[in-house]
């Protein structure tokens, strides 16, 4: 279902090519990538002429003002809980945590996340309590520190967001984007902090139970596009709000597929993109690899791919490998100077 009767979708064409065409403008304040063409479609996937404003697609998406807005960001993931799917069990005390924080920031994560619940298909829920004691300790050690790196609480609960921020995070990240616990909304307006709302068909215990879509694309777009307006009505400032369409979370391999294809669609929103696929499923499918700590090599590819539609914030378990990657994807996509 659309979003809107009459809702016109715009889609630039996300390039990194070189030479860049005459009429090349920056996507989102990118020195990367680029876009000269915006495709407009309606509900129907008619070609319609293209509505939104090129400044609009054009501008640089500040998350903090610390953070650089002309590269993507890498935002290392740090669960601490015992059951994560690829990481689960491995940095349960303080001691353990803080070293993997350090070890993720040496190899130039620009964004900490920090999870204290599983949301794995199947996943059951975790009290907030529990969840307060597992992250809560760990992210007040790193500020204790001294590392000043911005922090993302990745919990879909008030009381824990709150703990959080109280404790030093930053930023939240809320994979049920608002839908899962009514008070976390009026704590980020609140607080003034950057969200991200993150799509979901269904939650952890239901969603990969044969997820279905007309088209997942505009679909994904609807509701994120949805959940910008209902942020704005809780009194988040829509400067705040960070867009991620949910790798994984109530979606096929052919969803995940489409998506990452049509990501740039996404910048039309106007928002700062997160992109979650590190060491999912379909990473393992494709390649044949069923261990999920074995799917670096895939996960790095799928951040290159996103990095090439614009993604602002890439959400992975590898950092020095995707920032090496990243480095070199920089280098061959810049349009000025080298780096020798
Ligand atoms: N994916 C996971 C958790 N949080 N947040 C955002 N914004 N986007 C995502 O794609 C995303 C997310 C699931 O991955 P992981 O944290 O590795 O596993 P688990 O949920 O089992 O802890």
């Amino acid at each position: 279902m659309a979003y809107a009767t009459g809702m016109i979708y715009c889609h630039p064409r996300a390039r990194t090519d070189l030479p860049r065409s005459d009429r090349a403008l920056s996507l989102a304040g990118s020195a990367h990538v680029w876009f000269d063409t915006v495709d407009g479609f309606d509900a129907s996937g008619a070609p319609v002429q293209a509505t939104i404003s090129l400044q609009t697609l054009a501008q640089p998406r500040r998350i903090l003002p610390q953070l650089p807005t002309d590269r993507p960001l890498v935002m290392g993931i740090l669960n601490v809980t015992p059951d994560s799917f690829s990481d689960g069990g491995t940095a349960q005390s303080v001691n353990a945590a803080l070293t993997r924080a350090r070890d993720m920031l040496a190899a130039g994560a620009d964004i900490l996340d920090i999870g204290g619940e599983s949301t794995r298909p199947g996943a059951s829920d975790v009290p907030p309590g529990d969840e307060i004691a597992r992250t809560a300790p760990v992210i007040a050690a790193i500020r204790a520190a001294g590392i000043r790196t911005p922090i993302s609480i990745d919990t879909r609960k008030a009381l824990v967001a709150e703990a959080a921020l109280a404790a030093g995070a930053d930023l939240i990240n809320d994979v049920s984007a608002l839908s899962y616990d009514p008070a976390l909304g009026a704590l980020a307006a609140q607080a003034g902090v950057p969200i991200c709302l993150m799509h979901a068909k269904g939650t952890p215990q239901t969603m990969q139970a044969d997820p279905r879509y007309d088209n997942v694309l505009t679909e994904v777009y609807d509701a994120l596009a949805r959940r910008i307006d209902r942020a704005a009505a809780i009194g988040i400032d829509p400067s705040r709000v960070i867009v991620d369409p949910g790798i994984g979370f109530g979606k096929t391999m052919a969803h995940n597929l489409t998506l990452l294809r049509g990501l740039s669609l996404f910048q039309a929103l106007g928002a700062p993109l997160l992109l979650g696929a590190s060491r999912k499923r379909f990473i393992g499918t494709i390649s044949g690899v069923e261990d999920p700590a074995a799917r670096m090599p895939g996960s790095v590819a799928v951040a290159l791919a996103a990095a090439g539609q614009g993604a602002q914030i890439l959400r992975v378990h590898d950092v020095a490998e995707t920032v090496q990657a990243l480095a070199l994807w920089r280098a061959l996509t810049i349009e000025q100077g080298d780096t020798a």
